[in-house]
């Protein structure tokens, strides 16, 4: 991650300072309140800081005589660089320097200021995961700035009281429906993950389509570490903006993935139980692809086994097989044209057919040759490596998933067509095309996930809620 504030903070202090290191301000504003002692934030200012967990205590209001003196030393040095700190400041907060503080401030002062502004959110997020030093990160904290005050868990279920949707029975603030109480706890107990609720709430669906999915796709990584997956601790659930398309994303510094709001809908299909798109499922999968990439580079000391198996061959300097993103996607789209012309031209709508949905009326840029010859998966997985990492993950799944599904059926071609409808809905939903993830990063996955291997479905079982089948991973049935 980089930290926008750690480029900026020298530009606050006089040359003289530079080198005796970047947080003296933050020294000099810390050292002289207790934080802890002041009274906190009202509500009003909810906005303005990254929410832990729904309902957390704001952040300890600053008041005037803690900023003016600085103020008055910002705007006496007249360095080009305090100057545009200054500028930026502004632009931030406007002119009231109680706000600008929280730029330097260092709660438990171990030179990690508690927060950064974030210009894209317009919120300031933490950069300390510890912000008060008690040990206990933030989003586990019952005042996370107040090192006094730790957590508890009176029923001692790993879930810390202010987190459990079950501590309402003892008498506290959530209150959740059995079922909800019931999920938490089974993802916990399944998985050591945290389902939180933030500036959203989580809702039955997603949870149970989020547990479904790592215990399909990442069943692996669960019984090898004592059904943990140990750099991931919390599932958050945001509001999130409706026009921004982003369904879900991972927090690596804070070990999260948060689900949007975006991502519950209702919806349902013949593979999956829990009733949400089809493409929630991936993204589900894409997400837990970015923490599990990391896990194995721990665990392999730095080595990044992906990247000797499969992607160094096809990303050189960042770009897929030597071309920008653009140029992919311009040769994508020029392909589509060409058929569409001759198509029209010759009268001959095969010519078009394969790129084009006639019933869902959707052109798909993956199953143009381009596309399939080059092993592109989605326009997304041009992006990085780490996202080609991610699509491949999710392809690599869903592949496997839509094969054993219909392992049943004993003609082949039909088999083929339920199998390639099912792709279709997935490239229409999500843009990704499974079929077209390269031998190699199969073979990849299929070492570490053994999906091929384990994975397989029983159509016998009809549950209570009515799906019909369930999956069954190792001899042993995913609930
Ligand atoms: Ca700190
Ligand atoms: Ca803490
Ligand atoms: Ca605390
Ligand atoms: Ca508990
Ligand atoms: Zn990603």
């Amino acid at each position: 991650m980089s930290h926008p504030l750690l480029s900026s903070w020298a530009a606050l202090l006089p040359a003289a300072f530079m080198l005796s290191g970047c947080n003296q301000i933050s020294e000099l504003i810390s050292s002289r309140v207790d934080w802890s002692s002041r009274a906190q934030l009202s509500g009003a200012f909810a906005q303005e800081f990254e929410v832990f967990y729904e309902g957390n205590p704001l952040p300890r209001a600053t008041v005037e005589s803690d900023c003016k003196p600085y103020l008055k030393y910002f705007e006496q040095v007249n360095f080009e660089q305090t100057r545009a700190r200054l500028a930026d400041l502004r632009a931030h907060h406007g002119d009231d320097c109680r706000k600008w503080m929280y730029e330097y401030i260092d709660t438990d002062r171990d030179g990690r200021t508690d927060w950064y502004w974030n210009s894209d959110k317009g919120q300031f997020q933490a950069f300390d995961n510890d912000i008060d030093g008690d040990d206990v990160e933030n989003l586990v904290d019952a005042d996370p700035y107040d090192a006094s005050v730790r957590n508890s868990d009176s029923d001692r279920n790993g879930i810390p009281d202010h987190l459990d949707w079950g501590f309402a029975a003892t008498g506290t603030r959530t209150s959740a429906t059995p079922e909800m109480v019931a999920l938490q706890r089974e993802l916990y107990r399944k998985t050591k993950i945290i389902a939180v609720h933030q500036t959203s709430r989580h809702d039955i669906p997603t949870l149970r389509a989020f547990l479904e999915t790592i215990q399909i796709a990442y069943g692996a990584v669960l019984d090898s570490h004592g059904a943990s997956f140990p750099n991931l601790k919390y599932f958050g659930a945001e509001r999130g903006e409706a026009d921004s398309g982003t369904l879900a994303y991972f927090q690596r510094a804070k070990n999260k993935i948060v689900f949007m709001d975006l991502a519950r809908r209702e919806s349902s299909d013949s593979i999956f139980g829990s009733r949400v798109p089809l493409e929630v499922y991936a993204v589900a999968i894409h997400e837990l692809g970015h923490a599990f990439q990391d896990l194995l580079k721990v665990e392999n000391g730095g080595r990044d086994l992906a990247d000797e198996a499969f992607l160094s061959r096809d990303w050189v300097d960042g770009r897929f097989r030597s071309s920008s993103k653009s140029a992919w996607e311009a040769r994508i789209v020029a392909e589509v044209r060409e058929r569409m012309d001759a198509s029209e031209r010759s009268v001959d709508s095969r010519l078009l057919d394969e790129v084009y949905d006639q019933q869902l009326k959707k052109v798909l840029l993956m199953r143009t040759t381009v596309a399939t010859q080059n092993g592109i998966l989605s326009t997304y997985s041009l992006t990085s490596p780490a996202e080609y990492f991610a699509e491949s993950a999710a392809a690599y799944v869903m592949k496997t998933v839509f094969a054993k599904r219909y392992q049943h059926v004993s003609s082949s071609v039909r088999r083929a067509e339920l199998s390639d409808s099912m792709e279709r809905l997935l490239e229409v939903r999500d843009g990704l095309r499974a079929s077209n993830l390269t031998p190699e990063a199969e073979r990849f996955f299929e070492e570490h996930l053994h999906l091929s291997r384990d994975l397989s479905f029983d159509r016998e079982t009809v549950r209570a809620d009515g799906f019909r089948g369930s999956w069954v991973r190792a001899g042993r049935s995913l609930r």
